[in-house]
């Protein structure tokens, strides 16, 4: 390769960045096409909601992390497809404009310019010609074409497959519903296809409506007045004893409200099993099973005692049905309404529910101290043994979990044994516990079974479930602690619900060729007070009769990854050729707190899209990875709120781009919390610069590498290549960091070709500088469109051997040489060395004695 310029400048990061950002846009060099021979890679992050705020040094640690490996695959010959954009509509900026009177869209717009600034100063090789800003009507069209395709199709159960509702129309008019297995909203009644066909178009829909994979309901929420909005459980906590919204900590209460759900329940076990397909952590898998929550169990009836009302229980453990001592049922069951009235003591029961009433789920299930209260007058039998026992109302049973009633063993449950002490209910024990187990404890284990009934007496309890469900007629179900997603929200700034309801109750689609159904202008922000979004206050659109209610925050952000696939196509979600090139997303990466929701959301409706033949794979993302957060100095979090923010932009315009990246990407373990410290990040911009000053030594043309460079450099391609692509970022930085010590202790002996292998393999952690030094050697082609160094097969290194030179016995020095060297090797060593060489000039020489790795003797006549 010809040099340029032999004199090397000082490192300039302000002016390498500048001018090297420059030709990357004016070249393009990280566009990438739909139409390539090249295998694809499609390396995503988990795009930003635009905050006010702007990103901080925190935020961009992920981004850096994929991109030094979209980097990687870009050189390794792949096609890569590596995007960014926004999840835009959202609650801050609907909140903002309250304040202000702005509309949601401008104030968003300038928070995503904020971004877009700031994320073109690290240097990353997003393809911006892709980016996509999920409030975009353009966009959101597609989010509302998505959303009717699932409100349009049904969960065939035994196929474990979606399906259009339209075949379903066609199945009641033939045969009406009998030989129809779906996921429903509560049961549907058997109907005829007579019965169908006569049905009227209201009565038809409402039995769709419960087959749908989207469709309406009611629902119990997080009602907070302040905000004018239904919160998220994530959304709320605890605080004094109340629950508050995180923002702004207003009280918040239980509301029941029209909502739009979706089935995502129906792909439980899917959901679950394509987790085997997929390359996550398994901690994120088990999260993700945790959160789906399948569980397989019974349930079975308890009779109520002077009452044609029955207890439906779901147990886990019917092994342990003889030891039910009481009843517990769910505030809020529906079940709970009914057996007021059977009760002594209704005054006292209502106030215990409404005092519970606005605790979450979780406070509930995690409370130390468990309350309830009892039904006095009611007694439920225990169709195991008839015994009669009383029935509770407790807060430590959800309404929304199994049945909302459970047969309570107190010597087999936690739960069940602390409610018992604490309100001195029999506690009978059914199962043998081991010897050594403590007294005063529930046994929760699995043993022979006693106090039971002859026949299960000594049985072993795991294997007698079967036979006692049988025995009380109770059957196998299982159930998915995983709700169906509320799909709606009461606010302005959230994509349109392309339906329309006419003044008969009747739903229409809003048709695909009106789509998008645009937001309406509206002169107020303002939620209406009465729980209603401020669209339900334009009277243009009421009049019309559409949706009110717009889409959650997850919608958009449930496929943006396909539109990045084809960005600007105007007649479909993304066009069918881009959908089987790119297919899925190959490395996806992003924080955990995400694991539960986005995540999970959207390999739902990719599901759902795949039943439907909408994309060509089940599952959208082969692979996740998690960065860990950055925190402040101090320990903390870093957020506006404790003064600890450190902003990029300041990082960049002190130590540049190439630093920050290699600060971030060294700091340890991608995936560990770390606090940041912007003393230690003079060590990456040290590391910056000595790479620097190398190149310019290596400038004037070495001949050839020394060994020692030869061998570190080698090593160092095969590391960090392994490393990136496990997500090792911290260790490829450091050996990069050990090639430059050989480097220096070697006094650059490198050739400019192998310094260019170093160069390269270093570019997608530093891509400026890397690129400017390349220039530098004469290159006119970015160094980052050039392909990956190779490590060369290098025999293995032997390791030199010392041997000892003697002249007539005496010590006279040490040479080192190959272990396997013959005498006349040695030799020419020997007489490589001055000093040796003057003592053997003394006289002449009579003898050589060769003691291979030992000695070399010499006998000489002096004089
Ligand atoms: C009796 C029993 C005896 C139970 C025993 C456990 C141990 P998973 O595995 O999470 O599904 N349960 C059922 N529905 C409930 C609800 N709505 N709220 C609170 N708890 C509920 O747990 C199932 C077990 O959780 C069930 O089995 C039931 O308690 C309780 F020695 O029934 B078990």
């Amino acid at each position: 390769m010809q040099k340029k310029n032999t004199k090397i400048k000082e490192y300039d990061h302000k002016k390498i960045e500048s001018s090297i950002g420059k030709i990357w846009d004016k070249n393009k060099i990280y566009k990438t096409e739909n139409n390539s021979k090249k295998k694809k890679h499609y390396v995503l992050d988990m795009f930003p909601y635009p905050s006010g705020a702007g990103l901080h040094v925190g935020h961009p640690r992920g981004y850096i992390g994929s991109d030094v490996y979209a980097r990687m695959k870009r050189m390794q010959g792949y096609n890569v497809l590596h995007p960014m954009g926004f999840d835009a509509f959202g609650l801050p900026a609907e909140q903002y404009a309250i304040q202000t009177g702005k509309h949601p869209s401008v104030i968003t717009k300038e928070s995503i310019k904020k971004y877009r600034s700031q994320l073109d100063k690290i240097g990353f090789s997003y393809d911006w010609d892709r980016t996509v800003e999920t409030i975009d009507p353009a966009y959101y069209k597609w989010t509302q074409w998505i959303f009717l395709q699932i409100y349009n199709s049904f969960f065939d159960t035994k196929k474990q497959k979606s399906f259009p509702i339209s075949d379903l129309v066609k199945i009641f008019e033939k045969s009406g519903n009998k030989n129809v297995s779906a996921s429903t909203t509560g049961t549907v009644e058997i109907f005829t296809a007579q019965d169908w066909n006569s049905f009227s178009k209201k009565e038809k829909q409402d039995i769709l409506m419960k087959y749908r994979n989207v469709y309406e309901g009611y629902a119990e929420v997080n009602w907070c007045p302040e905000l004018g909005t239904v919160l998220a459980n994530d959304e709320i906590i605890e605080k004094n004893g109340k629950t508050v919204s995180e923002r702004g900590e207003y009280p918040v209460e239980k509301k029941s409200m029209r909502q739009w759900f979706m089935r995502i329940s129906a792909y439980g076990d899917r959901l679950i099993n394509g987790l085997d397909k997929v390359d996550f952590a398994d901690s994120t898998k088990e999260t993700q099973k945790n959160w789906i929550g399948k569980s397989i169990g019974s349930e079975i009836e308890f009779a109520v005692k002077n009452s044609a009302e029955k207890i439906t229980i779901f147990t886990t453990r019917a092994d342990t049905l003889f030891g039910a001592t009481y009843v517990v049922l769910a505030p809020e069951a529906e079940l709970t309404q009914k057996m007021l009235d059977l009760s002594t003591n209704k005054e006292e029961v209502v106030s215990y529910i409404n005092k519970v009433k606005n605790k979450t789920d979780e406070e509930r299930q995690d409370t130390k101290e468990k309350s309830g209260v009892v039904l006095s007058g009611v007694f439920a039998i225990n169709p195991a043994n008839n015994e009669e026992v009383s029935v509770w109302v407790a807060d430590y049973v959800i309404a929304s979990y199994g049945t909302g009633a459970v047969m309570a063993v107190p010597a087999h449950d936690e739960r069940d044994f602390e409610f018992a002490k604490k309100y001195n209910l029999p506690i009978r024990e059914v199962l043998e516990k081991p010897s050594n187990f403590s007294e005063d404890a529930p046994y929760v284990g699995y043993g022979l079974i006693k106090n039971s009934i002859s026949w299960a007496d000594g049985l072993l309890s795991e294997d007698a479930k079967q036979e006692i469900i049988e025995f009380v007629g109770g059957k196998i179900v299982t159930k998915y602690k995983m709700r169906d997603a509320i799909f709606a929200r009461q606010r302005y700034w959230g994509e349109p619900i392309p339906l329309i309801h006419d003044k008969d109750g009747i739903i229409t689609e809003v048709k695909t060729k009106d789509l998008p159904l645009e937001l309406p202008k509206v002169n107020s922000y303002k939620p209406t007070g009465t729980g209603e979004s401020p669209l339900a206050g334009v009277k243009s659109w009421v009049k019309d009769g559409y949706e009110t209610n717009t889409m959650p925050g997850w919608a958009g952000s449930s496929w943006y990854f396909l539109r990045y696939m084809d960005p600007t196509n105007s007649k479909s979600l993304a066009g069918d050729n881009a959908l089987k090139y790119w297919r899925d997303v190959d490395m996806y990466v992003g924080g955990t707190e995400h694991n539960t929701g986005h995540i999970l959301y959207a390999r739902f409706w990719h599901k759902v899209m795949h039943d439907l033949g909408i994309v060509p794979t089940d599952e959208p993302f082969k692979a996740l990875r998690h960065q860990g957060m950055i925190g402040g100095t101090d320990g903390r979090k870093m957020s506006k709120r404790w003064g600890n923010v450190i902003n990029p932009d300041d990082i960049v315009g002190l130590y540049g781009a190439d630093t920050l990246r290699l600060y971030e990407m060294f700091l340890g373990p991608f995936d560990s919390h770390l606090p940041w410290s912007t003393e230690s990040i003079i060590g990456s911009r040290r590391f910056v610069e000595r790479v620097w000053r190398g190149a310019g030594k290596i400038l004037d043309e070495k001949s050839k590498t020394s060994i020692d460079v030869l061998y570190a450099l080698n090593d160092v391609i095969q590391k960090v290549t392994k490393d990136i692509s496990e997500f090792k970022f911290n260790t490829a930085v450091s050996s990069m960091m050990i090639f430059m010590g050989v480097l220096e202790k070697e006094e650059y002996q490198i050739t400019n070709d192998d310094f260019v292998k170093f160069l390269q393999i270093l570019a997608p952690f530093a891509p400026y500088v890397t690129d400017e030094i390349y220039t530098m050697f004469g290159s006119q082609k970015s160094i980052h469109l050039t392909d990956w160094p190779k490590s060369k097969k290098l025999k293995e290194r032997k390791v030199m051997q010392g041997i000892a030179v003697q002249i007539n016995g005496k010590l006279r020095g040490d040479v080192m040489v190959d272990p396997d060297a013959n005498q006349e090797m040695v030799m020419g060593v020997v007489l490589s060395d001055d000093r040796l060489r003057s003592y053997l000039e003394q006289g002449e020489l009579l003898r050589t004695i060769y003691v291979p790795k030992k000695l070399i003797n010499f006998v000489i006549k002096i004089g």
